[in-house]
C-alpha cells in the first residue's frame, strides 16, 4: 500500500489534517488504534477559537457547528462571591469563541471523511513508523489479523500523548519539558441548562470550579479535586453541593442540577517536546504537547499545529519544496509556548495551590488588579480567543 501522508491517530488532529489534505488533493491514510465509537465516547474540550472554527469550515466540516454551536462574546471570572465579565469581543478587537463539543466536531470530521474516498483503518494494531529519517519512510500495522506495510512520503504523528509516534524518535534527538500539577479536575456532564449564559471560571478558597456547556440543554462542570480522589467517592449529590459552594450565591441558587451522564477525573499537566519533528515524522497536537485545561487551549493548539503542517506539506508536495517542512517545529512551537504560558498562568491564578496564606493573598491581589484593569482584561481576552496563526495558505 502507498500514500503520500500516513496519519497515525484519528482524534481531532488526525481527522482535521486528513480532511484538509484530501480537500487539497493530497492522498492520505489514517491509522487509528481504537474503534470509531470509542473515539467518539471521549468527552473532552468544548471551546473553539476563531482560527479552529475557520479551519473546520475550510475542511468542509463546519455546517453543523455553524448551526448548533454557540458564539460566546464574553467569559466570567468568579472571585470574592461576584462575577466579573470579560468582554472578549471588545477587549480582543472583535473576536469571540465558539462553544461546540470535541465529540461533535470529531463526529463531523469523521462524517466528512466518510463522504470522501480517503481511507481509514480503525482498530489498527501494532502501528509502527519506520525509517522516518530517510526519504522512504513506511508504517507497519496489523488489521483484522493481517499485516500491512504502508509506504509514504511523510508521517504525521497525531496519536496523542500516549501514542507511538513520539516514542519512535531517539531520546537524544528530543528534549521534554514537563510540569505535573498536584491536583486534578473532576468533570460532570449533565442534561441540564447551563448555570449562566457564558462560561464561569471560579476562584474560591475551597478550590477552582468551572461552569461550561455543550448546548442550551447540556452542561459541563468541573471542580478542582485531589489526585487521590476516585470518581466513586463523588456521588452526583456531593458534586453539586461542592460546586455550588464555589460559585456566587445567586448562580448557585438558580442552578439546575440533574443526574450526571458522564463523570471523570483528569490529571493536569504541562508538557512540550522540542523539536516536533524527526526526519519525515511530524508530531501534531497532544503527541507533542499537553496543557492544563484551564485556558481551553489543548484542542485549539492541535488545530494550529494542523494548520502549520498543512500549509508546509502543501508547499512541499505541490510546489515541490520539501525544505519548507524544516520550519514546522519552530513555527508551531512559537505559538505553543505562548499558550503553555497562558494555561500555566491561568491554572496558578485560579486554583487553590495549598500554598502559604501569603501566596493566597498574592493570588487575590493579582485577580483584583487584572479584573479592574483594561490592560489585564485585554491580556486574558487576547489569549482566550487565540493568538493569530503565523502561516497563511497561498
Ligand atoms: P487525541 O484526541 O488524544 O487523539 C489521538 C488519537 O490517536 C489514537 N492513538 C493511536 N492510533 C494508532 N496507533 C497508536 N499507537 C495510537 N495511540 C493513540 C488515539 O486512540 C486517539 O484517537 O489527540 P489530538 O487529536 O492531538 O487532539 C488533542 C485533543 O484531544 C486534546 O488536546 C484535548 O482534548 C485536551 N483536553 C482538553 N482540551 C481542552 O481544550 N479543554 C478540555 O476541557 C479538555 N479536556 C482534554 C480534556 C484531554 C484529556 N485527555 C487527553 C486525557 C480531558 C481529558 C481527559
Ligand atoms: C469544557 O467545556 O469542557 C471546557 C471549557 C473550558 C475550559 C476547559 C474545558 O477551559
Amino acid at each position: 500500500m502507498k500514500t503520500t501522508v500516513a496519519i497515525i491517530g484519528s482524534g481531532p488532529s488526525g481527522l482535521l489534517l486528513g480532511q484538509l489534505l484530501t480537500k487539497a488533493g493530497i492522498d492520505n491514510v489514517i491509522l487509528e488504534a481504537k474503534t470509531r465509537d470509542y473515539v467518539l465516547s471521549r468527552i473532552r474540550a468544548g471551546v473553539l477559537e476563531q482560527g479552529m472554527v475557520d479551519l473546520l469550515r475550510k475542511a468542509g466540516a463546519g455546517a453543523r457547528m455553524d448551526k448548533e454551536g454557540l458564539v460566546h462574546e464574553g467569559v466570567n471570572i468568579s472571585w470574592n462571591g461576584q462575577l466579573h465579565r470579560i468582554d472578549l469581543k471588545k477587549m480582543s478587537g472583535g473576536s469571540s469563541v465558539m462553544v461546540y463539543g470535541q465529540t461533535e466536531l470529531t463526529r463531523d470530521l469523521m462524517d466528512a471523511r466518510l463522504d470522501s474516498s480517503a481511507q481509514t483503518f480503525y482498530e489498527a494494531q501494532n502501528v509502527q513508523p519506520h525509517q522516518v529519517d530517510s526519504d522512504q519512510p513506511y508504517v507497519t500495522f496489523t488489521h483484522n489479523g493481517e499485516d500491512y506495510r504502508l509506504d509514504c512520503d511523510y508521517v504525521a504523528g497525531c496519536d496523542g500523548f500516549h501514542g507511538v509516534s513520539r516514542k519512535t524518535i531517539p531520546e537524544d534527538k528530543i528534549t521534554e519539558f514537563e510540569r505535573v500539577y498536584p491536583f486534578g479536575w473532576l468533570g460532570v456532564l449533565s442534561d441540564t441548562p447551563p448555570a449562566a449564559e457564558e462560561l464561569i471560571y471560579a476562584h474560591h478558597p475551597r478550590g477552582f470550579a468551572l461552569c461550561s456547556q455543550r448546548s442550551l440543554t447540556r452542561s459541563r462542570y468541573y471542580i478542582q479535586c485531589s489526585l487521590d480522589d476516585k470518581v466513586e467517592d463523588w456521588s452526583d449529590e456531593r458534586f453539586w453541593e461542592e460546586l455550588k459552594k464555589r460559585l456566587p450565591e445567586d448562580v448557585a441558587n438558580t442552578m439546575v442540577t440533574g443526574p450526571s451522564i458522564e463523570k471523570s477525573i483528569a490529571p493536569l499537566r504541562s508538557f512540550v517536546v522540542e523539536p516536533m519533528q524527526y526526519g519525515r515524522l511530524f508530531l501534531v497536537g497532544d503527541a507533542a504537547h499537553i496543557v492544563p485545561p484551564t485556558g481551553a487551549k489543548g484542542l485549539n493548539l492541535a488545530a494550529s499545529d494542523v494548520q502549520a503542517l498543512y500549509c508546509l506539506l502543501k508547499e512541499a508536495i505541490q510546489q515541490n519544496n520539501p525544505a519548507a517542512l524544516e520550519r514546522y517545529s519552530e513555527v508551531a512551537l512559537r505559538r505553543i509556548w505562548k499558550a503553555e504560558q497562558f494555561s500555566w498562568w491561568m491554572t496558578n491564578l485560579l486554583h487553590d495551590l495549598s500554598a502559604s496564606p501569603f501566596e493566597a493573598k498574592m493570588q487575590d491581589a493579582q485577580l483584583a488588579h487584572l479584573l479592574e484593569s483594561v490592560a489585564g482584561q485585554t491580556l486574558i481576552a487576547e489569549q482566550y480567543v487565540g493568538l493569530p496563526y503565523e502561516l497563511k495558505e497561498d
